[in-house]
């Protein structure tokens, strides 16, 4: 299942005590104080991991408690550390407090300390002073930070694939990557977002995200169009397929691009491509041929038979490549 959101109760470890001790050797009556601080506790932090995809893992998991720091010891012997606890997220994952953002982690490995471990207390060897060489004053550890925390993934990929149900959207990215969604001849086949990487050049590639199919209304929650038109946002280039047979392209492609726009204003800036999809099948070269209304270029292709491509992906990259 493809989990995009959840919520976790998160609590940092509290610091530990500080210490009240005195040096306590022979021959030495009155050994100094040496009572040693208390160590930190535990930070909850949030880390950027590539191996994963979605939120699947950390959804049945609603609190974090991570340790608390040790207390201090004698001979000024600093308490342990509380371990931190380390929760990892897909790249794309936004971190939530109170509705506002904490972090947005992108790049593979990025942390970001949500919750932080409570400082240790001061041990009694911090307060000696010349009016006082015995104190017994010491500090306790301080609480750990803790909340509510919302955990959000908004997929990031450099293609996203825009379309209404059936249009090929799930086949072309089989046909161009090794990711194996689901395809059939019915809408709604694709339930959730699917990620593929392409390959081209030597080294180079590119991420594609197949979205569930959109329909006229989705951005106002209509089909499964307004739970993910979200990952959409994200990605560098639009890709919109529309097919072949589609008896008023120019009309689809408007419907398509008024969604988002509801959705969003600002996808209304983002780069994008046309493909007329399903090329195989297409049968009306007449005059009449509605694909002449579309005032916008188009690139023809057939997921089946490959035709067009190889041309596809090479728009593509350089799009990519110009909004680096
Ligand atoms: N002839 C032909 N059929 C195609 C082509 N691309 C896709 N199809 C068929 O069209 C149907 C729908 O394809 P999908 O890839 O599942 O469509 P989709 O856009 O992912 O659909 P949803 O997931 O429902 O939004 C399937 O029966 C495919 O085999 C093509 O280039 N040529
Ligand atoms: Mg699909």
């Amino acid at each position: 299942m493809f989990i995009d959101y959840t919520q976790v109760e998160l609590m940092a470890g509290k610091g530990g005590r500080g210490a009240v001790s005195f040096r306590r050797e022979k021959f030495i009556p009155k050994g100094g104080p040496d009572g040693g601080d208390g160590g930190r506790g535990g930070h909850i932090i949030f880390k950027a991991d590539t191996n994963l995809r979605t939120l699947q893992d950390i959804r049945y998991r609603k609190h974090y408690k991570a340790e608390n720091g040790g207390p201090g010891g004698k001979n000024n012997r600093s308490g342990k550390y509380g371990e931190d606890i380390i929760i990892r997220v897909p790249l794309g994952t936004i971190i939530k407090r109170e509705g506002s953002i904490v972090a947005d982690l992108v790049i593979s490995g990025e942390e970001c300390i949500a919750c932080h471990g409570g400082m240790g207390g001061r041990g009694n060897s911090r307060f000696k002073t010349s009016t006082n060489q015995t104190p017994r004053k010491y500090q306790s550890g301080i609480e750990g930070d803790a909340g509510v925390f919302e955990i959000e993934l908004k997929i990031l990929a450099d293609v996203g694939l825009v379309g209404f149900p059936n249009a090929g959207k799930s086949t072309l990215l089989a046909r161009l990557s090794s990711a194996k969604p689901k395809i059939a001849g019915y809408p709604f086949t694709t339930l959730e977002p699917y990620l593929g990487i392409i390959k081209y050049g030597e080294y180079q590639s590119f991420v594609m995200a197949d979205i569930p199919g959109l329909i006229e209304g989705a951005s106002k929650g209509k089909g499964l169009g307004h739970q993910f038109l979200k990952h959409i946002e994200r990605n560098r280039v639009l890709l919109y397929l529309i097919e072949a047979n589609d008896e008023n392209p120019k009309q689809s492609f408007e419907i398509l691009k008024q969604e988002l726009i509801n959705f969003n204003p600002e996808l209304m800036f983002k780069p994008f491509l046309i493909c007329k999809s399903k090329q195989d099948t297409f049968q009306n070269e007449k005059d009449d041929n509605p694909w002449l209304n579309l005032e916008e270029p188009f690139i023809e292709i057939s997921s089946v038979t490959g035709y067009g491509l190889n041309k596809l992906t090479h728009e593509l990259t350089k799009i990519i490549e110009a909004n680096n």
